[in-house]
């Protein structure tokens, strides 16, 4: 949540660092969480990029994940679970000056909120949305997630996951995302690169992170040994070449999948505004009285 005095203090002429995006609430996840390495690596990104806190604005639904508002100090909204998503799209609308994050578990967009994301994705909202993808619902302590493993048994599924895991970075290519990468907690500063290309990039980004629960699904031994860099000579602008990899299940690859220049959502609606017409509120609200 924004601190008004921390945003008072950083004018323009400040040079910005890690603390000035620090709400001074102390995150309350648990040791280990990767979590922990998202939350250090949005800072970094926000400080590389100089933006200053009162120009952004992280969007969250329900999870240990959508926690992460409270410990910016940008503003933030802790909405309904799942609907972090249509939430961005409007502020991003009415505020086009706005950098919008959208920050939330595999649980929260996957799943409730998996009806938005193919929306946002398709329509090239200019919103960063960084998913932290443990496997599981931390918040309500462990039940399957749609990313979790098929045989992976939970309160929820005693007799193991039937269904087959989804594929966040194969959905987001499907749906016409036209920046995906993906990220691991425990290398923050590649994933700060990941999320200041995604902050920059003009349209909708998606940073799949995978974040370990340290708590009820530990996976850091998986992702060590699994995880490998997309090739230095990768090209970003072969979507079949970047479906293919998201389609390999034997490695966990990380690094920027794929990137695509198109006309963003804003932009599209704004060329049918009336030139120079200013927004009239009770004009608005008038038409629904
Ligand atoms: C409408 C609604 N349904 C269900 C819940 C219960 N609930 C809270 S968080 C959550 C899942 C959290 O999982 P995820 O988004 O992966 O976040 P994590 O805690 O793993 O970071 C659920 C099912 C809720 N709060 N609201
Ligand atoms: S329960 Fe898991 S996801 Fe939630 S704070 Fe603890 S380690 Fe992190
Ligand atoms: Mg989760």
């Amino acid at each position: 949540m924004p601190d008004a005095t921390k945003v008072a203090q950083a004018t323009e002429a400040d040079v910005l660092t890690v603390k000035d995006y620090k709400s001074g609430d102390k995150p309350i996840w648990c040791p280990g969480c990767g979590d922990f390495g998202v939350l250090s690596a949005t800072y970094k990104a926000l400080a590389a990029l100089q933006l200053q806190p009162k120009d952004v604005v992280v969007a969250a639904g329900i999870g240990c994940s959508s926690r992460t508002p409270y410990f910016m100090s940008t503003f933030g909204f802790h909405g309904v679970h799942g609907r972090s998503l249509p939430i961005a799209t409007g502020m991003k609308l009415a505020n086009p000056d706005l950098t919008i994050l959208v920050m939330g578990g595999d649980g929260d967009l996957m799943s409730i909120g998996a009806g938005h994301f193919p929306h946002a994705a398709a329509r090239n909202v200019d919103i960063t949305c960084i998913m932290m993808d443990n496997q599981t619902y931390g918040l309500t302590k462990a039940q399957a997630s749609p990313t979790s493993s098929m045989g992976h048994k939970t309160k929820s599924t005693p007799y193991g996951v039937i269904a087959k895991p989804m594929a966040p970075v194969l959905f987001a290519l499907a749906n016409g995302a036209t920046f995906v990468a993906r990220g691991y907690s425990a290398k923050p500063n590649d994933l700060t690169d990941l999320i200041v290309q995604g902050i920059k990039h003009p349209g909708f980004s998606f940073v799949h992170v995978q974040s370990p629960c340290a708590e009820f699904f530990n996976t850091y031994d998986f992702y060590d040994e699994h995880i490998e860099e997309l090739p230095s000579d990768w090209d970003q602008q072969d979507l079949k070449a970047a479906i293919n990899l998201a389609l390999t299940e034997e490695k966990v690859h990380l690094g920027v999948f794929y990137q695509e220049e198109r006309q963003s959502f804003g932009a599209a609606v704004r060329q049918f505004e009336p030139e120079g017409k200013q927004f009239d509120l009770a004009e608005y609200l008038q038409r629904f009285s």
